[in-house]
């Protein structure tokens, strides 16, 4: 634990996410889950509950089952799509991005987007920091979800 005070955004006490994450390319995805949930211990979310899907495609619909469960206030994303490895990259990559965006704007849950989409393994395993990075963001998220809430009602 790093004794810096937690920024209010960024502060993940009382929060419950949950994370998602695909197994391809695990050498990767192992790295990115380990990431995000240093980066919740660290906020003070403690460590989220994790699901497993076989590749980034499944990640929206585990996301949208996740999200309608209404037990978490955001969820974290992980997957990585490695353009030298298939040659539906480009599919893969934008339907992920495109139905986990779909599942955020459709059920009001955070969802953020850690997936990693590069050109070679060596490009995936520079950026892992990803990981954090998407579960600082998914914090951050339900963070602002709740100030609008609260904003609401007084
Ligand atoms: N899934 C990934 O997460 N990353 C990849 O790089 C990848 N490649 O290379 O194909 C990949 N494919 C599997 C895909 O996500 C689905 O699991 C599969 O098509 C079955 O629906």
């Amino acid at each position: 634990m790093s004794n810096q005070p937690i920024e209010w955004a960024h502060d993940g006490r009382g929060l419950r996410l949950a994370i998602v994450v695909s197994r391809f390319n695990r050498r990767v995805t192992d790295k990115l889950l380990e990431e995000a949930q240093a980066a919740l211990q660290r906020a003070g979310a403690g460590r989220a509950p994790v699901f497993y899907v076989p590749g980034a495609f499944e990640l929206p619909l585990a996301a949208k089952l996740l999200a309608h469960t209404h037990a978490y206030h955001g969820i974290v994303a992980l997957g990585a799509v490695i353009r030298g490895e298939t040659p539906h990259f480009d599919y893969v990559a934008a339907e992920a991005a495109r139905g986990l965006q779909q599942v955020m704007l459709e059920t009001g849950v955070p969802v953020s987007f850690g997936v990693l989409t590069t050109e070679n393994l060596e490009q995936a395993e520079a950026r892992v920091t990803k990981g954090a990075d998407a579960a600082l963001t998914a914090i951050e998220m339900a963070r602002f979800s709740a100030s609008v809430a609260q904003a609401a009602r007084s």
